[in-house]
């Protein structure tokens, strides 16, 4: 049985891992911790942690009793571009700290990467899992040398280490924040509530994306796969769908046919979007540890709309 402490456990991953995780290994088995209180009991054990605090990660971690640490908390490429030297010492500081407090309790560990890993000189289409990184964000830098670090603590220390590279994540529980790929999440809010989106990602720019589930899935399928079997460990390209603004208004308007998506581009996010690729290729995972998704865009978008639906009435009601 598992004992899991999670970083970062009420951000945009996190908040729905945390729930999975419980209902996979036990409520009492996954700590969450995060920088913040949650606004409501997160349904388990709970703790304030900052992750650039080694010595309270390492306290917490081994008071639980953890033998996996799964490191979810990071700065989005967006809010990196705004405050470069922050992400840098947040992201990098965060991740050496987890890799350190599981090297010294000897746990099994989990952090994802990302598309952000890749830059305008990576190969566009079908982007292979071993390709040329040379990323030109501040994110893309810290993902790249995670994922360099994480197979260094592989094999110096002969920890295991797991991880993917996550595509943009669409969920109707927490909202992301401060990524390039949000475009696709918000979308889905302002189609119920306002009928109409003005998208700060140009009409033609693919990204590869995924429904929380099928996230949340891999994570488990992951850690729990035979060692034997993984020729990478960490940072297998992961993905559902790639799709442009235009292509998800169009999925929307087969259940809100007077939808209207207009634009705004952001050039600090165009520009962060076409550095990424338009779809990348997820073979390795497949055939390494039998990675599936579920959800293709238009059945994410069936269940979103029917989802947010509820939760937005839900909340109208309560305010
Ligand atoms: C972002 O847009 O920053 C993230 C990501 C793709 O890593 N969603």
């Amino acid at each position: 049985m598992k004992k899991i402490i999670v970083t970062g456990a009420l951000g945009q991953i996190g908040s729905e891992l945390i729930a999975k995780l419980r209902s996979e290994y036990g409520t009492d088995n996954v700590l969450a911790t995060d920088i913040r209180r949650p606004q409501s009991p997160t349904g388990g054990p709970f703790e304030i942690l900052d992750v650039t605090d080694a010595k309270r990660m390492h306290e917490l971690a081994k008071a639980f009793g953890a033998d996996t640490m799964m490191h979810m908390a990071a700065l989005l490429s967006a809010t990196a571009e705004e405050q470069p030297l922050f992400a840098w010492n947040l992201n990098m500081g965060g991740l050496v700290n987890a890799l350190e407090v599981s090297r010294e309790l000897n746990l099994q560990f989990f952090t994802p990467s990302s598309i952000g890993a890749f830059g305008p000189s990576t190969p566009k289409k079908g982007t292979p899992q071993d390709t040329l990184q040379r990323p030109t964000t501040m994110y893309g830098v810290n993902k790249v040398a995670g994922e360099l670090l994480c197979d260094y603590y592989f094999h110096k220390f002969g920890l295991d280490t797991r991880g993917v590279r996550f595509p943009g994540l669409i969920s109707n529980v927490a909202k992301p924040g401060g990524g390039t790929t949000d475009y696709a999440v918000d979308i889905y809010y302002k189609a119920i509530e306002e009928g109409k989106y003005t998208s700060y990602i140009a009409e033609g720019t693919y990204m590869d994306m995924m429904y929380m589930p099928d996230a949340l899935q891999a994570i488990v399928d992951l850690m729990e796969a035979d060692p034997a079997k993984l020729v990478h460990r960490n940072a297998f390209n992961v993905t559902a769908m790639s799709f442009e603004p235009s292509e998800i208004a169009a999925s929307i308007r087969k259940h809100i046919p007077t939808f209207e998506i207009d634009y705004a581009v952001d050039p600090v996010r165009q520009a962060i979007a076409e550095s990424w690729p338009d779809a990348i290729d997820a073979s390795a995972a497949m055939t390494e540890w039998g990675f599936k998704a579920e959800y293709d865009l238009d059945k994410m978008t069936e269940d979103m709309l029917a989802e947010l639906k509820v939760k937005l009435k839900r909340e109208s009601e309560a305010s």
